[in-house]
């Protein structure tokens, strides 16, 4: 087997899934520290392996895709063992609506002001933490967001009765809000 190559951190709640999602399928994988936000920090290359320019991004031989959700959806169809993803079809859907709403929703409005404001701004940027910023992110924007993930979780698991990507792709962004 190919040994993969995970581009990114493991900080980064998207890197995290895929790191999961291989550990997971018992895979192989090398990990290449590239932290976009660092400047001069990506490889030379990067703007040919990662066309947003944003992690992660996994090479597989002359395989090369950027992406998490794109990723953890074609390791667990070249490697079905240990699936990420539900066989049952509503399942699958459920479990793919997690995925993006916790890409789309979750950290976009939540994790990434938050995480951009208290460490990237103060330390990378060198910019003062605004502070209005994260009062209203906690205040008006997370309830309503972490009330439907409330309603929505009825046992051990958020879709059926196993991990799914669901849960990897929720609780790794809830590492980093933590
Ligand atoms: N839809 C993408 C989102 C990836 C993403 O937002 N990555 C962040 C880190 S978690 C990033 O690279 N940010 C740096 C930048 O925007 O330059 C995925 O699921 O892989």
């Amino acid at each position: 087997m190919t040994m993969l190559i995970i581009h990114g951190v493991p900080l980064s709640v998207h890197t995290r899934k895929v790191i999961i999602a291989a550990i997971i399928k018992k895979l192989e994988y090398q990990f290449k520290v590239v932290i976009p936000v660092v400047p001069g920090n990506p490889p030379d290359n990067w703007n040919t392996l990662s066309p947003t320019g944003m992690i992660p991004v996994l090479q597989d031989g002359d395989y090369t895709l950027a992406d998490s959700n794109a990723i953890c959806l074609y390791l667990d169809k070249k490697h079905p063992a240990s699936p990420v993803l539900p066989a049952d079809v509503r399942d699958y859907g459920r479990a793919l609506w997690f995925d993006a709403y916790a890409g789309g929703t979750i950290f976009r409005h939540v994790v990434h002001p938050l995480f951009y404001q208290t460490v990237v701004n103060p330390n990378i940027n060198k910019v003062a933490t605004d502070e209005a910023v994260v009062y209203g992110v906690l205040k008006n924007v997370q309830p309503k967001i972490l009330g439907y993930l409330e309603s929505q979780i009825a046992g051990k698991f958020l879709v059926g009765n196993a991990l799914t990507l669901a849960d990897i792709a929720i609780v790794s962004n809830f590492i980093v809000y933590q």
